[in-house]
């Protein structure tokens, strides 16, 4: 009777001691005038609104108490998109929305969702993000100082180019293409015979100008952005990769923050990384997501691909056999990375899409 009543009476002091820390953590927090966020491209793409809609939604949901501001075209990295993780994870950054094919060559799992024709849907692309692979990658991710908050996603990465219709793997031969600094794609593109010239994003759209480069690699919510039927009139939809995007946040910003700020944090990059992925996959998935956007946020999307064919671009849709093809020339690919992203990552992730 007495070592209960001890027991609850202590339950009792314990909780009182944290709801004090809770109270005094709420009383004594001192945001920064304003946090930084990092995003690889400008406001107009998907990608772009999602990150403007988190950095919205922190706002509303903190009553203005903490300030986040998207810096685009990764214009706090000099335009070096692949420098994020380090720049997120050492504090110069505090809040990020960028592409896991960016930060591949430091998160070296990343580069599952870059293995060609790994996942064919969107379904599969759910199931690894929310399963244990999704996990296992996270924890990965986590563990250089960036809290990880959402999935979001770019989309996936089809070919547009100046010269020619790409049906078959010998169609790429002699073909340049801008990829991402990222080593597995010119990996793939070398696989393919065709040139690969890593730049940022920022200098490509130079080079597709000055056509300095045949064609490139990139989602639709991309290439409508620049209009990409001005430099290249040939698009080939191969879905071989699709790049998610993460929502992370500065470890020690984290922490900084009292937890009623970070559950609002952490709902405002849910919703924003929700109506993201749908601005993403709007056209691609049937009237799923159109649906969607619609009902739940009232807006309106526009077929990004019926401007393109207006302006003359010509669509290739592979039949399976095409596509065989070039899985066929890719196979080698995945002895080279698969023991790079590690291979209990990939087994999980085969096992996360039968589920
Ligand atoms: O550079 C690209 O191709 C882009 C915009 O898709 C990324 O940032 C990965």
């Amino acid at each position: 009777m007495k070592t209960s009543r001890f027991i609850t009476a202590l339950g009792l002091a314990v909780l009182l001691v944290f709801a004090a820390a809770q109270v005094y953590g709420q009383a004594t927090f001192k945001p920064k005038a304003e946090y930084t966020m990092q995003v690889n491209v400008g406001p107009l793409y998907d990608w772009g609104v999602g990150a403007q809609r988190w950095a919205d939604l922190v706002k509303e949901k903190t009553g203005g108490k903490v300030i986040v501001k998207p810096y685009f075209g990764s214009s706090l990295l000099a335009g070096k998109q692949t420098n994020w993780y380090q720049a997120v994870a050492d504090g110069s950054i505090d809040f990020v929305v960028d592409s896991t094919i960016n930060a591949a060559s430091v998160i070296k799992p990343f580069n599952l969702f870059n293995l060609p024709f790994f996942m064919p849907s969107y379904d599969d692309v759910d199931q690894i993000e929310n399963g244990k692979a999704g996990a296992m990658i996270i924890k990965e991710f986590e563990k250089g100082g960036i809290k990880f908050m959402a999935w979001g996603e770019n989309g996936f990465r089809q070919i547009t180019n100046s010269k020619r219709e790409i049906k078959t793997p010998q169609d790429m031969v002699g073909l340049k293409f801008r990829v991402v600094g990222t080593p597995i794609f010119i990996d793939m593109f070398k696989a393919l015979g065709a040139d690969a010239v890593s730049m940022s994003w920022a200098d490509a759209v130079t080079a597709f100008q000055q056509g300095v480069v045949d064609g490139q690699e990139n989602p639709k919510s991309v290439l409508t952005v620049v209009k990409i039927w001005e430099y290249h009139k040939y698009m080939t939809n191969w879905y071989y990769v699709l790049d998610p995007l993460v929502f992370g946040v500065n470890e020690r910003v984290w922490k900084s923050f009292p937890a009623d700020i970070q559950k609002a944090i952490q709902e405002a990059a849910i919703e924003a990384a929700d109506y993201e992925k749908a601005l993403a996959r709007a056209y691609l998935d049937g009237t799923k997501s159109i649906n969607l956007l619609k009902s739940k946020y009232g807006v309106t999307a526009v077929d990004p691909f019926a401007e393109a064919k207006a302006k003359g671009m010509i669509f290739t849709d592979l039949t399976p056999a095409q596509m065989q093809a070039f899985k066929d020339k890719l196979a080698p690919i995945y002895d080279k990375w698969v023991p790079t992203i590690g291979k209990a990552i990939y087994d999980a992730a085969v096992e996360d899409m039968k589920k």
